[in-house]
Formats: C-alpha cells, sequence, structure tokens
C-alpha cells in the first residue's frame, strides 16, 4: 500500500464468529498485501453498546454505533460487511446499496430465494452507479481452491464429468448441543443447507465454471428438540433446563445434475462426528481427477490419467509456493496458511475491486444463483418426488 492510500471506510455489523474473522481479514490485509485503498476499521455495529464497545477494543474497530441504520447516513463509511444472521441481510443490504455503500454481506445470502432475487437487482442497479457487493463465499479463496479452478480453466483434468462433495462438522453431533440461531429457521432460513450446504454449491459453480441445473433431495431434521442456550463460544452453546424446537434440517443430501449434464453428489451435515470442517470436493474430468479437503487445506492433490499406469497416482500438491495463488505475500514455501487466511484474501479481492471500479466476485447474482439451488433443494425434498418407497412398491 502506498503512504498516499486514499482510505476505504468500513462499517461492519455483528461481531460474533464472522464479525471476528472478518475483523481479521480488514486488520491483516493492507499488513501483508500492497492494496490500493487503505482499508479503514471505522465503526462496529452492535445492539448492546457496551458489549459491541468492547468487542471494538479487541478487534480494533474505532467506534461503535448500536443501529445499522445510522451508519448508512454517515459521509465517513465507504463499505458496509454484513456478517448478523440471514435474516436480517436482505433489509440492510438493499438499504446500504441504496445508500450508495458498497457491500459484503455472509453466506448464505438471503433466507429466501426472493429476498436473494431483490438483493440481486439492487445489486445490478447500484453496479450502474458505481456501488459494488460481494458474498462471503470465503473457501473460494483457499489457494489450493483457486489452484483447482486454475487447473481446470488450463483444461488439466478435461472436460468435467462428476462431482462430489462433502461439507461435515459434528458441533450438533451431540443430542445435547444447545440451540443457536442456526438451528433457527426465522433467523437462519435453513440449517445444513444453507449453513455449509451453500459453500459446496458455491465451490462446484466456482471450480467447475458451471451451475447447478437441478436437484434430487433429502432433508432430515435428526434431534427435533435441543436445550435452550444461556451463552456461546463460536458455534458451541452452553445450554439451560429449558428446552426448545430445532426448526431446521440437520443434514442436507443431493443429487443434482450441472448445466453440462455432469452429475454431482453433495453431502452436508453437523453430525459426523470427528470431522470438524471437512469441505471435500472432488472433480472428475475426462483426463483426470482434482480432490481437495479442507482439513488439510494447503493441499490439491491432483490425478493425470496421460501418466503411465506404473507410475500415475494421485499427487499431493502443497499449494504454499510463491506460484501459487495469494501465496507470495505470505511465508516461504511450506510454511502454509489457516482458515483466518480466506478472510484477508476476502478483504485484499474486494478493496482491489472496489479501487479498480470492477465487479468484484462472488456478485449477488452469483448469490443468488445458490440460492437457487438451495430453493431447489427444499422443494424437492419436500416434494419428495424422487424417494421410492420400497414398502409402498411392494403392496
Ligand atoms: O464455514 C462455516 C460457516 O459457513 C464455518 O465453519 C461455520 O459453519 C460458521 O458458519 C458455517
Amino acid at each position: 500500500m502506498s503512504q498516499a492510500a486514499r482510505p476505504l471506510r468500513v462499517a461492519m455489523i455483528g461481531y460474533a464468529f464472522m464479525g471476528r474473522a472478518h475483523s481479521q481479514g480488514w486488520r491483516v490485509a493492507p499488513r501483508f498485501f500492497d492494496l490500493p485503498l487503505e482499508p479503514r476499521m471505522q465503526v462496529l455495529v452492535g445492539r448492546h453498546a457496551d458489549a459491541a464497545q468492547a468487542a471494538a477494543d479487541r478487534l480494533g474497530w474505532q467506534e461503535v454505533e448500536t443501529d445499522w441504520r445510522r451508519v448508512l447516513e454517515r459521509d465517513d463509511v465507504d463499505l458496509v460487511d454484513i456478517c448478523t444472521p440471514g435474516d436480517t441481510h436482505a433489509e440492510i443490504a438493499c438499504a446500504a446499496l441504496e445508500a450508495g455503500k458498497h457491500v459484503l454481506v455472509e453466506k448464505p445470502m438471503a433466507n429466501t430465494l426472493a429476498e436473494a432475487e431483490t438483493m440481486a437487482a439492487a445489486a445490478e442497479e447500484a453496479a450502474a452507479r458505481g456501488v459494488l457487493s460481494m458474498v462471503g463465499f470465503t473457501y473460494r479463496r483457499v489457494p489450493a481452491v483457486q489452484l483447482a479452478r486454475q487447473l481446470v480453466v488450463e483444461g488439466r483434468i478435461g472436460e468435467v464429468r462428476q462431482v462430489r462433495c462433502q461439507y461435515l462438522q459434528d458441533w450438533l453431533a451431540d443430542a445435547e448441543a444447545p440451540l443457536s440461531w442456526r438451528t433457527d429457521k426465522a433467523k437462519a432460513g435453513s440449517g445444513a443447507l444453507g449453513d455449509i450446504g451453500a459453500h459446496i454449491i458455491d465451490l462446484t459453480h466456482f471450480i467447475t465454471g458451471e451451475r447447478v441445473a437441478g436437484v434430487s433431495a433429502m432433508l432430515e431434521t435428526l434431534v427435533a428438540e435441543r436445550p435452550v442456550a444461556e451463552s456461546f463460544d463460536g458455534l458451541h452453546g452452553v445450554g439451560g433446563s429449558e428446552r426448545g424446537p430445532v426448526t431446521v434440517d440437520d443434514t442436507a443430501m443431493f443429487t443434482a445434475r450441472l448445466a453440462s449434464g455432469a452429475p454431482a453428489v453433495f453431502d452436508a451435515t453437523r453430525f459426523a462426528w470427528g470431522r470438524k470442517n471437512a469441505i471435500r470436493i472432488e472433480v472428475n474430468g475426462t483426463t483426470g481427477s482434482l480432490a481437495f479437503d479442507f482439513e488439510d487445506m494447503n493441499v490439491l492433490e491432483y490425478y493425470d490419467a496421460s501418466e503411465p499406469a506404473r507410475t500415475a497416482g494421485f499427487r499431493r500438491i502443497l499449494v504454499t509456493e510463491p506460484e501459487h495463488p495469494y501465496v507470495a505475500s505470505w511465508w516461504p514455501a511450506g510454511h502454509g496458511l489457516g482458515y483466518e487466511h480466506g478472510f484477508v484474501h476476502q478483504a485484499v479481492d474486494l478493496v482491489r475491486a472496489v479501487a479498480a471500479g470492477e465487479q468484484p466476485t462472488p456478485s449477488f447474482a452469483d448469490g443468488l444463483a445458490v440460492q437457487r439451488v438451495l430453493d431447489a433443494v427444499e422443494r424437492s425434498s419436500a416434494a419428495r418426488s424422487v424417494y421410492t418407497d420400497i414398502a409402498a412398491h411392494a403392496a
């Protein structure tokens, strides 16, 4: 960043898990990357003044507001970063765009397809005024994922034939793990489907360059009732004696076809004991395969089917070379990156896009494409249209 770089003044709404991760992104980006604008952590928004002030002091924000509408009226805010639960995304994002603020919104973009359509339309209209917007599908910005996309574009696996994805976590596997906003349909829109399934849909869109065209789905709620949480630490809550209903899916499984007709299979669950944040995607092409697992996030596996069978095999590419995406700004080869670096890359890419006046990706149109898949999954599961009941057919 040059000494004379103009500031990009950010207002962030929400300061829990995602707010902490985004704060790290804004804080670190200008220290490791040359940026054309200097991100300034101007104001943190939270409903409770004392808690927001404590979070601002800890995370490095200059001041606090308790009403997000106030930051839209301020001249010293250029960009609004929305890290609240999904039920507030559409209202805040549309108002911010209308007020001329660039917007970054956490995933999933919205809680319903209708909201996502409204947001995408608002983003398109704002872009014509030079006001830009992006969705926080952060895992796109893992260097190994970027390399996977590059290899597909370069034709290193040929045409995409088949995709299989999993997003596995286990923080709800204990039936006594408490309720949170993530188990509340009114707040989160859906459960495993939108919270983590949205990521593997977006990763499929990104890596293959194709969108999901149709689905056959099954959503299930495995534990119907849980303790009400008294407090939280990240995803994990501490429950009291009161109990309440889970109103979202616990597990989302679906098969799909991509636009080319290539079949794909998706599995998103927060019940996979032992799997903490296993985002796995394997793409089989006509001349090779790619495989990624976030639990080994500095590695991309690549199989080149043109190699002689005697020595062919998956090769583990350690994606830590300066030639790899984003890596040159970090550490020497082999020293590796972690979860938080995706949020730094997200801030870097957004700042550069805003400075250039170019549409950042994933755009709200990309977010809408994911939302269409989430909606189709819910409709397919509700209709049970592909569910073949063996007993009924035997009768
Ligand atoms: O990436 C994941 C999120 O989208 C995180 O690990 C946790 O699960 C928080 O929300 C979802």
